[in-house]
């Protein structure tokens, strides 16, 4: 029996799961919720319709997942991410429902073409880059793994920004992604709750003599949740990623109103409504904006009531919150958690201090994102106090009883005392949300074994002096179904084929392949199944770029937000070194290669934007010198995404992940491409680091210095003018540059990414540029034993299974949350019929 036939019985009939059940719901949709007859469906009509028919089938397991976990109270986690970086949502839904090849025969049937459907769904962009997308792999596996979860976080109105590419320059776009409507979502308006902001506080003594806090706020905004099902795959939980929109007050400024000045009060109204309209475009970089940490409090003033009212559900009092709830921070955004939390408790709930601060610690961990110091949130105090007053007050009483525990502990040792204190002295005293997060949490992670043991090391390492049994190191891990079940089906079925299709549930099978590796047979499959998605990738690179790519060349891909501790700009140095090379000896036997690009700089981000300009510029130079008779091809795609991932990581050969060792946290696109069968060249940093050891050294293109190296240059006095001496194709390739080669003869140009600022050259690019072309002409070498390669693709694919994000989330279900499995049964019943025969409809506010 076929998955989609099994469940058939178990269906309700209407939402059923054949072929001829899926074309009839999907035509009643044509007609019914988008009103035409089908011979007058727009492509967007048909997207519209197909989601709601995917979306009736989800409901229904939906609702059976609500109801097994009122029937089964059970530990829940509530994730809390500023950014869900979800992507689209239809393909992935039919890959985890099992339906994608009977949708396809369905579409087919009426004579359409689904993958044309599906590229018509416009992605919800609702975050920045790794740690977003990463909140989006745990919710898919939470779901897979049937593990009790909520995702909390923002309804952006506009997501990450459009990247144009005007010039050969970044212009930004606003992102209208719900300008079409979301089918995904359900607005759950009899949830909505209420969050203060701003005003001041009052202390006074109650009727019983208790010392009590009041909170008499500047403004109140509703909190509306927008609730859309996360299914797991194939099985029937249905996890809730409920994000939080503001509204103003019903009674949003009645006096002004009163007053008759009606555009004035509804001119505040728009000004409450701002709170979530637009994803902060900075990763990386705090900038300490007042909208920014209302946006943080806002959801998590939201989140913590919505769970205290799932608690009220259970019959359990607010004092075994942690009993119910595992929180986890993703990064310091939601971290004023802790502090609202500790409110809720006491100002609210009339808990003793002491019991408050037990049930928040048990209930809180915190993973850190990062070792850079100026993306470590902080907060001006005075900020902070005008936003949210009553919490200062808690952050810095949590402040006077942590010194205490420190002084007691480290006894005369006062600038320990300054290092750990919730509030850094340095000029204008600031919250440090890092050690907000660390002194609230029972458990503290970072994400590859490299950052985790910099963080206990460097950033964290009072903390960790303080607490080591907090300390744990989970590396990440990404989603096996939308990474390659959904973006590669050529090479999955080639895998499945081969072992079995237990691989997109249990990566760890896809070791399963390593004989195959030298099956000659198998890698010429292997190898077509690549070009076909290299041949589909080149169309795209066409149609958005109109550059002609060419199929057989080395497809070298580097897609990931830029930033100078990423080094895009090192990668440019290695392809002019190329072109220098060939322009200097034009029968050089070199593999041709074509440089993709992808990527986002943020738009106050002035450094990154000139390196998108310079990769943009030597692309206009190589590829019209005719010279190279297309040798060498440079691109850059605009607007990566992760809809464009979907299509990236499967057609690649080279993964370039370059990034400073000791900068990079863990990254999580050298996982994607490593699965997809592409091999990586990269630097020890981050997850590189084990991803090279799980591969082996011989499949892993590793160069440079390693981050204690790093740290032992510096403190020998880093010196980049001797590097630039030493080698004369470096100062060939800079030469280039500075005369203006790629800039139309203008030197200005990129004088502010090089001249001075390789002075100091703050992220070692001339140290690493000599190992770096080394370690490429190894990669081309290898790539011109067409055999030798499969193989090593077919390895590094084999090998990739321990990234897989079921992984890391068993790791955070054992170390930290302490939260098992509840298995969900497809109710029996048709829509709409209550659950118990003789209840009837009545109406509530439900759960
Ligand atoms: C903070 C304050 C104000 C505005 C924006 C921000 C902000 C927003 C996003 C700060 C940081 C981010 C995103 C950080 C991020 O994506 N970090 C990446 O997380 C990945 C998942 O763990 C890692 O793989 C990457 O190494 C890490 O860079």
């Amino acid at each position: 029996m076929t998955e989609a036939s099994r469940s058939e019985h178990a269906d309700d009939t209407r939402t059923a799961l054949s072929s001829a059940t899926i074309r009839r719901a999907f035509l009643d949709h044509v007609f019914h919720t988008q009103g035409k007859p089908p011979e007058h469906a727009s492509q967007n009509d048909l997207y519209q319709a197909l989601a709601h028919t995917v979306r009736d089938r989800l409901v229904q397991r939906w609702i059976s997942t609500s109801e097994a976990y009122l029937d089964q109270p059970s530990r829940t986690v509530a994730y809390l991410s500023a950014e869900f970086l979800i992507g689209p949502h239809l393909g992935n839904n039919l890959i985890n429902l099992g339906i994608y090849s009977e949708v396809e025969a369905a579409m087919q049937a009426l004579g359409l073409d689904l993958e044309q459907i599906l590229a018509q769904e416009i992605e919800p962009g609702l975050g920045n880059g790794g740690l977003g997308r990463l909140a989006a792999c745990f919710m898919d596996s939470l779901a897979t793994l049937e593990i009790p979860a909520l995702g909390y976080g923002i309804r952006y109105e506009y997501g990450i920004f459009q990247q144009a590419i005007i010039d050969g320059m970044q212009v930004e776009k606003t992102d209208s992604w719900l300008r079409n409507g979301n089918p995904w979502e359900i607005q759950r308006s009899e949830w909505a709750v209420q969050v203060r902001l701003g005003g001041h506080t009052e202390h006074y003594t109650d009727d019983r003599g208790r010392y009590r806090v009041r909170w008499v706020p500047a403004k109140t905004v509703v909190g509306v949740p927008f609730d859309s099902p996360i299914l797991g795959y194939r099985v029937n939980t249905v996890n809730t990623l409920r994000l939080w929109r503001a509204e103003a007050t019903e009674a949003f400024d009645f006096p002004t109103f009163n007053r008759g000045d009606y555009l004035g009060a509804v001119s505040k109204k728009v000004t409450s409504e701002n709170l979530t309209k637009v994803l902060y475009p900075n990763d990386e970089t705090e900038q300490g904006k007042e909208l920014r940490l209302e946006q943080q409090y806002f959801f998590v003033a939201c989140s913590l009531q919505d769970m205290l009212r799932l608690l009220a559900a259970d019959g359990m009092p607010v004092s075994r919150f942690h009993e119910k709830f595992a929180v986890q921070l993703n990064d310091t955004h939601p971290a004023v958690a802790i502090a609202e939390l500790m409110r809720l408790l006491v100002d609210e709930h009339d808990l003793p201090w002491d019991e408050a601060w037990d049930v928040t610690r048990q209930a809180f961990a915190y993973t850190n994102h990062t070792l850079l110091p100026e993306a470590l949130e902080q907060w001006p105090l005075p900020l902070f106090g005008r936003v949210l007053p009553r919490h200062l007050e808690i952050v810095l009483e949590i402040n006077t009883r942590f010194l205490e525990a420190v002084r007691i502990r480290f006894y005369g040792d006062d600038s320990r005392l300054a290092r750990l204190s919730l509030i850094s002295e340095h000029g204008e005293r600031h919250v440090r949300m890092a050690h907000l997060a660390c002194v609230g949490s029972h458990a503290i992670n970072g994400v590859a074994a490299l950052h985790s043991r910099l963080m206990r090391e460097d950033v964290l390492r009072d903390f960790h002096d303080m607490w080591p049994e907090k300390f744990t190191s989970i590396t990440n891990g990404v989603t096996p179904r939308r990474w390659l079940a959904l973006s590669n089906p050529r090479l999955s079925r080639l895998v499945t084929d081969a072992i079995g299709e237990g691989w997109v549930t249990d990566l760890e099978r896809l070791r399963a392949l390593e004989p195959f590796a030298d099956d000659a047979g198998f890698r010429e499959q292997w190898q077509a199944a690549r070009r076909d998605n290299k041949v589909a990738l080149a169309e795209l690179v066409r149609d958005c770029t109109g550059v002609a790519i060419d199929p057989s060349s080395m497809f070298d891909v580097m897609v990931k937000r830029i930033h100078e501790y990423k080094r895009q700009h090192l990668a440019v140095l290695h392809i002019i070194a190329l072109y220098h090379r060939i322009k200097s000896a034009p029968n050089l036997d070199l593999a041709p290669r074509t440089f993709l690009f992808g990527g986002k700089a943020a738009p106050g981000y002035e450094y990154a934007k000139l390196m998108i300009r310079f990769i943009t510029s030597v692309a206009d130079v190589v590829n019209r010198d005719p010279q190279l008779r297309d040798r060498l091809k440079v691109v850059f795609l605009p607007n990566f995404n992760v809809s464009c991932g979907q299509r990236i990581y499967p057609a690649a050969d080279l993964s370039e992940q370059i990034s400073l060792a000791g900068k990079e946290a863990s990254g999580t696109g050298n996982m994607k491409f490593a699965m997809n069968g592409a091999l990586n060249i990269g630097t020890m940093d981050g997850a590189n680091i084990e991803l090279c050891d799980a591969v082996g050294a011989d499949n892993f293109f590793a160069f440079g210095l390693t981050a204690p190296a790093v740290y032992a240059l510096r403190a020998a006095g880093y010196d980049p003018a001797a590097y630039y001496h030493r080698n004369p194709e470096l100062r060939a390739v800079l030469g280039l540059i500075q005369q203006g080669f790629f800039s139309h003869g203008d030197p200005a140009v990129f004088r502010g990414l090089f001249d001075e600022h390789l002075r100091h050259d703050p992220y070692l690019l001339l140290a690493d540029f000599g190992a770096y072309v080394e370690c490429q002409q190894r990669v081309c070498e290898a790539y011109m034993q067409p055999q030798h390669w499969q193989r090593m693709s077919v390895l590094s694919c084999a090998r990739s299974g321990h990234f897989s994000s079921d992984r890391a989330i068993r790791e955070y279900c054992e170390r930290i949350w302490r939260v098992k499995p509840v298995p969900v049964h497809l109710l029996h019943r048709a829509s709409g019929t209550p659950r118990h025969a003789d209840s009837g409809i009545r109406a509530g506010k439900g759960h």
